[in-house]
């Protein structure tokens, strides 16, 4: 089926015009549905990735129900549109779509264009996580069970090492010894938490900065989107993910490694909007922070690797390599981490 077959199962208000692909997200395939009234969102779920949609959508639903209780403005929550048969989705062959409500005049950035934008993505999160403080997070299914369980995810890695299968690891021995010399290191979150040592929150999973929306004339951050990994987890994912792609001074797939470091000056304008949106961060926490920036920059770097060794099915890659450029950028960002630890732990003393 097209693209229009699927968009007109949907209650658009208005005659379809364009149907375009749209946005820069690795995982779902997104698509732009222009009417004579009004535009929309139209998703392909990847359900290779989520395996059970159903449970994926009843989450997404009771989250955004919960958020809508927050505010008067619609603009602030993402918003389903149901099916012809007044579902949230609708599976078509073995595929599986929603449409969102467009968020419109607002902007998504793929790297802050100036402080502002970034301290309005920390408060975006921050306030997000605050919101969601009274819900009840054991309704909420792990919709990729393990996600941010960076032992799991060096348990895959060395699973896929071990089988090669494209005989691409001797082309990147550095990086894997700079991935296991730092195992025992990166295993301590997961330890802490599984000890019950750090709070379980709702949290949000993947913090990147394009995945907030600011309102384009005030540039205030508007509305938080890509619901799909909102799960039970620690602040420290939500902190940690967006250091790794905001506070970096190049993109994620840059290639030129020399351009790639982390900016305390983003690291510090993003910490003190983050501790200030979400007061009820426990001391630990808060110590926490620079090792929350650096797990969630190598695991993402070894998620990366892993997808290229075994021949880049989860991420969508654009060019040859992509996913070990893409790794080798969170490389280099842990490397300089770790020159720069002291400083990092000197700025979370501040706030
Ligand atoms: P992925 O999981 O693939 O990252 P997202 O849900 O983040 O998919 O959507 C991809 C992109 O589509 C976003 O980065 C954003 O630019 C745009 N987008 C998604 N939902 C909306 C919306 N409701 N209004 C405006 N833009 C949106
Ligand atoms: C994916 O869906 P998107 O592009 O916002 C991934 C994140 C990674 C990110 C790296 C469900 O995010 O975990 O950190 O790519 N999402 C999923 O850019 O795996
Ligand atoms: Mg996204």
């Amino acid at each position: 089926m097209t693209y229009l077959e699927i968009a007109h199962l949907f209650s658009l208000e208005g005659e379809i015009q364009s149907i375009t692909g749209y946005g820069e997200g690795h995982i779902n395939s997104t698509q732009l549905i222009v009417t004579d009234k009004k535009r929309y969102i139209l998703q392909r779920i990847n359900s290779s990735i989520f395996k059970d949609v159903e449970v994926l959508m009843n989450n997404v639903s009771m989250v955004i129900e919960h958020l809508k209780t927050k505010t008067q403005n619609p603009r602030e929550v993402m918003s389903l549109v149901p099916t012809k048969f007044g579902r949230s989705y609708i599976k078509v062959n073995e595929d599986y779509y929603r449409v969102y409500e467009f968020i419109e005049d607002t902007i998504c950035l793929q790297a802050a264009e100036n402080d502002a934008d970034f301290i309005e993505s920390a408060k975006a999160f921050g306030s997000f996580s605050e919101k969601l403080k009274d819900f009840d997070a054991s309704k909420l299914v792990e919709t990729i069970p393990n996600f941010h369980n960076t032992i799991d995810r060096y348990r895959i890695f060395k699973e896929t090492l071990k089988k090669d299968y494209l005989g691409r690891a001797k082309e990147v021995q550095k990086e894997i010894d700079f991935i296991l010399e730092r195992e025992k290191e990166m295993a301590m979150l997961e330890v802490l938490k599984q000890n019950k040592l750090l709070p379980l929150r709702v949290t949000h999973n993947d913090t990147k900065l394009n995945n907030v929306l600011l309102d384009a004339k005030t540039r205030k951050a508007l509305c938080v989107i890509d619901l799909d990994t909102v799960m039970p987890g620690l602040s420290l994912y939500d902190f940690g993910d967006s250091i790794r792609f905001g506070a970096s001074t190049a993109l994620e797939d840059e290639p030129d490694l020399s351009k790639v470091e982390l900016s305390l000056h983003l690291f510090e304008i993003y910490t003190k909007a983050f501790v200030e949106a979400c007061p009820g961060l426990e001391r630990l926490e808060k110590e926490l922070l620079p090792l929350g920036a650096k797990t969630m920059t190598m695991e993402c770097g070894v998620r990366f690797l892993t997808d290229y060794l075994d021949g880049d099915h989860y991420f969508a890659i654009h060019r040859n390599g992509h996913n070990l450029d893409r790794a080798r950028t969170q490389f280099k960002l842990v490397a300089d981490m770790e020159k720069k630890w002291g400083e990092m732990a000197s700025i979370v003393n501040k706030y």
